[in-house]
């Protein structure tokens, strides 16, 4: 393929923007390419400036569960936008997304709009330290909450990808109170628990990690820290940004019976804008301000446009209910694509949830952050960029997880698996 006006445009990006990129991991580094340049997309296809189309497994990194440009969503986007675009003031739509999803989350009486997942990650953990008194957090290696200081430690995501799992710029007064145990290890948390008794504000965790690759949760993990942080009186936070609506409609937390006290989201209750949300129990979320006194507020928080793409897709999940077709699409994929490499001697393993997968360059199975970091991420950079050659287009890092929408389609699934017989890696 030739990609002479993406080059371009990345050439003049840089001179205006870092990296010539809005967020790191897009500048496809750690596969060893030159970015490409978007023009447009629709349904399961991107197509870049340069007229090259791909299938796209990375939709937007989760958001696009119904495929780009879905038309009900645009329709409901554009009638919103014929009415102005931000009040400032709140707005009936708002309330329906809530709506929404305290009706797909048991865990969940009230929910706050913010603008990305960041801030969503953000405002649960003021608020557990707030309701809680107490100042220290639990997270897991490999596990990535965006990019707010005191969890840019050992961080997964962008972080992994570039090498760096923490991030300068972060006072280590701010890290000091981020406690790490390896992901899948309820035995490392209950030491923390004992060694930091009383102290422990939340314990933060992707139900199924997505950014260090996928990795799923042993089967007690998630109900032994449960017990852990009730016994202890500390908060449970489900950092469900990425498996909220993805995984379930109502997200792992459904799927694993498992009730956090807070539940982080994003991604796919925007349809494709720029959203978050923190959701949980009335007695917590009402110490939010105005009702509380924990501090929290955002200009754009709950946008009119934002919301009603968000409604227009939670309406169609809900309708609609792909899960059980997306999960054995995927299925399709991911057993065609391992049976591929098996035939070519690859050493590979695939994890995945329904939807969401990684095809990870290893000969050991993937349980955390030190097995995935043993994958070969060079043989993952020859793998992209072969593939993008042949018009598919993975997210551009070894830790990231692929996705398919319901816009995907058997013959979409054979066409990637052709590309994969031609791989020589
Ligand atoms: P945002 O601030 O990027 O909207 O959300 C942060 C976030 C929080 N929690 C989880 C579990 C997440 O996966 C994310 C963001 N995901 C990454 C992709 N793994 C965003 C892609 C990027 O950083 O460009």
């Amino acid at each position: 393929m030739q990609n002479r006006k993406s080059a371009q445009l990345f050439k003049k990006a840089q001179k205006v923007i870092p990296g010539g990129v809005n967020s790191p991991v897009r500048a496809f580094k750690s596969v060893d390419a030159k970015p490409i340049f978007i023009q447009k997309a629709k349904g399961p296809f991107l197509y870049d400036e340069d007229g090259n189309r791909y299938i796209d497994y990375c939709l937007s990194w989760g958001p696009m569960i119904l495929g780009h440009a879905n038309k009900d969503v645009l329709a409901d986007v554009k009638t919103a936008m014929s009415r102005g675009t931000s009040y400032g003031i709140p707005t009936g739509l708002e309330t329906q997304l809530a709506e929404r999803v305290v009706s797909a989350f048991d865990s969940i009486d009230k929910v706050r709009l913010v603008s990305s997942g960041t801030e969503a990650v953000m405002t649960a953990i003021r608020l557990a330290r707030g309701a809680t008194g107490r100042d220290k957090v639990i997270k897991f290696v490999g596990c990535y909450h965006g990019h707010v200081d005191h969890m840019l430690v050992s961080a997964g995501s962008g972080l992994m990808t570039l090498g760096a799992p923490s991030s300068p710029g972060v006072p280590n007064d701010f890290a000091k109170n981020t406690l790490l145990a390896p992901y899948n290890d309820a035995q490392a948390v209950q030491q923390l628990f004992k060694k930091y008794a009383g102290q422990i504000a939340a314990v933060i965790v992707e139900p199924v990690a997505g950014n260090m690759g996928t990795v799923p949760p042993h089967p007690s993990f998630l109900k032994k820290i449960r017990s852990l942080c009730t016994t202890n009186k500390s908060l449970l936070i489900f950092d469900e940004v990425i498996s909220g609506f993805r995984v379930a409609y109502g997200g792992a937390q459904t799927l694993y019976k498992i009730k956090p006290d807070l539940t982080t989201l994003g991604k796919i209750i925007g349809g494709g804008f720029p959203i978050g949300a923190v959701g949980g129990k009335a007695s917590i979320m009402n110490k939010l301000s105005p009702e509380g006194t924990i501090y929290q507020a955002g200009t754009l928080s709950g946008n009119p446009v934002c919301v009603a793409a968000g409604i227009a897709t939670l309406k169609q999940l809900k309708t609609s209910k792909p899960y059980r077709q997306l999960d054995k699409l995927t299925g399709t994929l991911c057993d065609g694509i391992s049976e591929r490499l098996n035939a070519k001697g690859v050493a590979h393993r695939i994890n995945r949830l329904g939807s969401m997968f990684t095809l990870f360059f290893t000969d050991t199975d993937v349980t955390g952050y030190e097995s995935a970091a043993k994958s070969d991420t060079k043989r993952y950079g020859k793998y992209f960029r072969q593939m993008l050659e042949m018009g598919i287009y993975l997210p551009p890092s070894q830790f990231e997880a692929n996705f398919i929408s319901t816009t995907h389609t058997q013959r979409h699934i054979e066409q990637t698996l052709g590309a994969i017989e031609k791989l020589r890696l």
